[in-house]
């Protein structure tokens, strides 16, 4: 057994998201979701595309799955387009959109690999943001009700569940800093939204275990280590202050049954809520928020190091030079990775953990010979692993890995030019190419550790 041998149940995965690979965004009687709306806007992506057709996965899902199993992995991690079952939000069913997860479940148990669904990765039916999204309450009922639907039909077959991808991004991105849709600027109505993500994640647990007893159902938070810049008082007070706006304002609600006060503070004294608190917070919401979870998924991609920027406010710093990001200006720093997951088996200590994502975006394309070359993710995925394998010897229950990403895809906001796959497309002829770091995660896989030596 080598160092970073993992136990024998360590689960292996992939994860990839509705709205970034499928495409066929007007088939089969999906409806609009707030992600086709935004990138018709001018302006909202950086090279101006959409998911409109995306990795045409809709259509080449088998060839992606014979794909998935080159790998060898035990598990699948793929988010349910809202907008393909319930195409209004609410009302009528649309069984296409059902089949097409059926047939992709099926075939992933077919091939002895565990599907692990997400019902919600930010595509939100459009006629939903019409009457006021995630800033309505009645959403929450909204989502209960699709995640009846969707466990109803495919419940006795999916291994896992998550209510919601990203909280934070949903709430602070789409609602507070407007990168991602539905693209509003009004910290008040990110606040709102972030309770009824939360709230609905409650509501739709309930629906899921009385649905199939005994299904695991998690969340997925994307959480980063915050540290100050430098030992100044106020350095530490940035640090307090990310780590409240960033990771507890969620993990506090879901695992303490309360929002952390200083941070409730901090946006009282910003004006962003009212002196008396938090008016859409209403009796009974943190109970159902915090029952129990069977496990936690968290996306790690990046610490946050803060400073206070001369003007009272806090601000995020780089610590390395610009050569030694990731293509998305992201600092590569594994050793976040273990200090989150050890963190949050402290104060949280929820029962299970998955590592959701983690990963890398690098240009790297074809060679002259069509081979692609990305040692840098693959050191980068070497590095994060041992990580992992650390927090594991640390005590931390992580039970599995989820790369992100299978394929390259639609990057949001970033459209196409970030590219995260451990397989290469080439969106022109879609052509897929196993890139070096896809050979070198089946062999970690097979292995079922991290070998030696370099990248
Ligand atoms: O591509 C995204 C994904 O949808 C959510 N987590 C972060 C990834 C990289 O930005």
């Amino acid at each position: 057994m080598t160092s970073t041998q993992f136990p024998d149940s360590f689960l292996w995965g992939v994860a990839t998201s509705a709205y970034q690979i499928e495409g066929a965004a007007g088939e089969d009687g999906r409806g609009e979701s707030i992600w086709d709306r935004f990138c018709s806007e001018p302006g909202r992506i950086a090279d101006g595309s959409s998911g409109a057709v995306a990795c045409d996965h809709y259509h080449r899902w088998r060839d992606d799955l014979a794909l998935i199993r080159t790998l060898g992995l035990g598990a699948y991690r793929f988010s349910i387009a809202w907008p393909r079952i319930i195409p209004q939000g609410t009302g009528a069913v649309n069984s296409a959109g059902l089949d097409f997860y059926e047939r992709l479940v099926d075939g992933l148990l077919e091939a002895g690999i565990q599907p692990f669904a997400t019902l919600y990765h930010w595509d939100l039916p459009q006629a939903l943001q019409d009457r006021g999204g995630w800033a309505a309450r009645a959403t929450t009922d909204a989502f209960a009700t699709y995640a009846d639907v969707v466990s109803r039909r495919l419940g006795d077959r999916v291994a896992s569940w998550a209510t919601h991808n990203e909280p934070w991004c949903i709430a602070h991105l789409g609602h507070e800093d407007g990168e991602h849709a539905p693209g509003l600027h009004d910290p008040a109505v990110a606040l709102a939204a972030a309770h009824h993500v939360l709230l609905s994640h409650g509501m739709a647990a309930r629906v899921i275990r009385g649905n199939v007893p005994g299904a695991p159902v998690g969340i997925v938070l994307n959480l980063t280590p915050t540290s100050p810049a430098t030992d100044r008082a106020e350095d530490h007070d940035a640090a307090r202050w990310m780590d409240g706006f960033f990771n507890r304002w969620y993990l506090d609600p879901l695992f303490h049954a309360k929002y952390p006060a200083d941070a409730v503070a901090d946006r009282v004294a910003r004006g962003h809520l009212p002196v008396s608190g938090m008016p859409f917070v209403k009796p009974g919401d943190l109970a159902t928020i915090a029952q129990p979870l069977d496990y936690l998924g968290i996306n790690y991609y990046a610490r946050a190091v803060m400073r206070e920027n001369g003007t009272g406010n806090p601000e995020s710093v780089s610590m390395v030079p610009k050569k030694e990001l990731t293509d998305m200006g992201w600092e590569v720093y594994p050793e976040g990775m273990r200090d989150l997951l050890v963190r949050v088996h402290r104060d949280y200590a929820p029962p299970r953990i998955y590592i959701t994502e983690n990963g890398a975006a690098y240009a790297d394309g074809p060679d002259a010979a069509g081979r692609i070359r990305d040692e840098r993710r693959i050191a980068f995925f070497r590095g994060h692993l041992r990580a992992a394998h650390q927090a594991i010897t640390d005590g931390v229950p992580l039970e599995g890995y989820f790369a992100w990403s299978l394929l390259d895809n639609f990057e949001w906001a970033q459209g196409y030019e970030k590219r995260f796959g451990l397989i290469w497309v080439d969106y022109e002829t879609q052509t897929r190419t196993l890139k070096d770091s896809a050979v070198w995660y089946r062999d970690t896989i097979a292995a079922n550790g991290v070998s030696a030596g370099s990248p």
